[in-house]
């Protein structure tokens, strides 16, 4: 028997230990640009070269390409020349910054942002909010003021949820049937890459993405371009301006921001634009009704406690957000992925 797998040192603890350190090791590996040199290069290359390519030391980067070879991020054959490093197919669809799937985006996120905040978790558990004050020195009053903090850190946070939506997109907006809804609201649509998905899946459908203006006008510079016909823009604050008559609204990833107080009013607003027979479309991923998991929920919701004012919650606790503000009919969807759906009918 391993001595890890010894009881005095139990595999669970020697795993959760090592959560983080794996983390930054594909973190860094992707910031690099080691993937994304090792698929443009189209043949495998030794440490030294990748070293030279990227302008890093050939100490640190053989020890980086040899922990990512033991995490299965790249593969490793031995020649006559030395070792030679490629990519495995997931680094190549994942973790590469062109592929139409890459992470990167998300994951530089979480590295440059999300990392600094979760230093301070031990202080978001005793007082029970984010932590912007102590990890960048500014007020946590208005989270996405602390968000969008620089055009650089609005760019960034954008881009990662738009690389989340290029993989989970199409599950949650398939998972009912939206075509007799045409005019289609995101409500804090950022990048738009779920609107995106959501004119792609639904060709009769043209969706607004209303956001903040700053938010609106770094979408239409980066990620959406004006021959993309179908997607608008309407710059505004959901809380404090007016929210237009549609068909369908889509929240995706908003309540999770906020607390029941401010999730309620803004559900009210939203009910009373919604034209009759139109709805509502929470995404969100759903905790189960006993709080018992899934795992990656609960870490997201962790992560809502050091960066936001919301928390991740369970289906009926979202029904019930619903009901409050006036929805009847009201659907659940479990995709059995990341993320889930709840369609409200007015
Ligand atoms: C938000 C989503 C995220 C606000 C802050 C966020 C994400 C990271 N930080 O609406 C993406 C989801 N991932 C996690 C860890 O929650």
């Amino acid at each position: 028997m391993g001595s890890t797998e010894d009881l005095d040192y139990p595999q669970i603890i020697v795993q959760y230990s090592n959560g983080f350190l794996i983390s930054k090791v594909m973190f860094t590996a992707c910031e690099l640009g080691v993937f994304d040199l090792l698929l443009e290069s189209g043949k495998p290359l030794s440490s030294d070269a990748i070293a030279a390519h990227l302008d890093a030391s050939t100490l640190g980067m053989k020890r980086l390409l040899d922990a990512c070879v033991g995490l299965k991020l790249l593969a490793v054959e031995v020649t006559q020349e030395g070792a030679l490093y490629r990519n495995t197919d997931i680094s190549n669809i994942y973790l590469t910054k062109s592929s139409p799937k890459s992470q990167y985006h998300i994951m530089m996120y979480y590295s440059n942002t999300v990392y600094l905040c979760w230093q301070y978790l031990a202080d978001a558990v005793r007082e029970g909010r984010n932590q912007y004050e102590r990890a960048f020195g500014i007020s946590s009053k208005d989270p996405f003021g602390a968000m969008y903090r620089s055009d650089e850190e609005m760019l960034r946070f954008m881009a990662g949820q738009n690389s989340i939506w290029s993989i989970c997109g199409r599950d949650v907006l398939a998972a009912f049937d939206l075509s007799p809804f045409t005019q289609i609201y995101d409500l804090g649509g950022g990048g738009g890459a779920l609107a995106q998905e959501c004119v792609s899946l639904y060709p009769n459908s043209t969706v607004t993405i209303y956001d903040l203006p700053k938010v609106v006008q770094m979408a239409k510079e980066q990620f959406v371009s004006p021959e993309e016909r179908q997607i608008t823009f309407h710059e505004g604050d959901f809380f404090n301006d007016s929210i237009p008559e549609a068909e369908l609204y889509i929240l995706s990833k908003i309540l999770h921001d906020w607390d029941d107080d401010k999730c309620k009013q803004l559900l009210a607003k939203v009910y009373k634009a919604c034209k009759p027979g139109g709805g509502v479309l929470l995404v969100e991923s759903f905790l189960n009704e006993d709080k018992s998991g899934p795992v990656e929920t609960q870490l997201y919701s962790m992560n809502m406690l050091v960066q936001t004012e919301g928390q991740e919650r369970t289906a009926a606790e979202y029904s019930r957000l619903l009901e409050a503000a006036g929805f009847g009919v009201i659907q659940v969807k479990r995709t059995g992925k990341l993320y889930d759906a709840v369609l409200g009918r007015k």
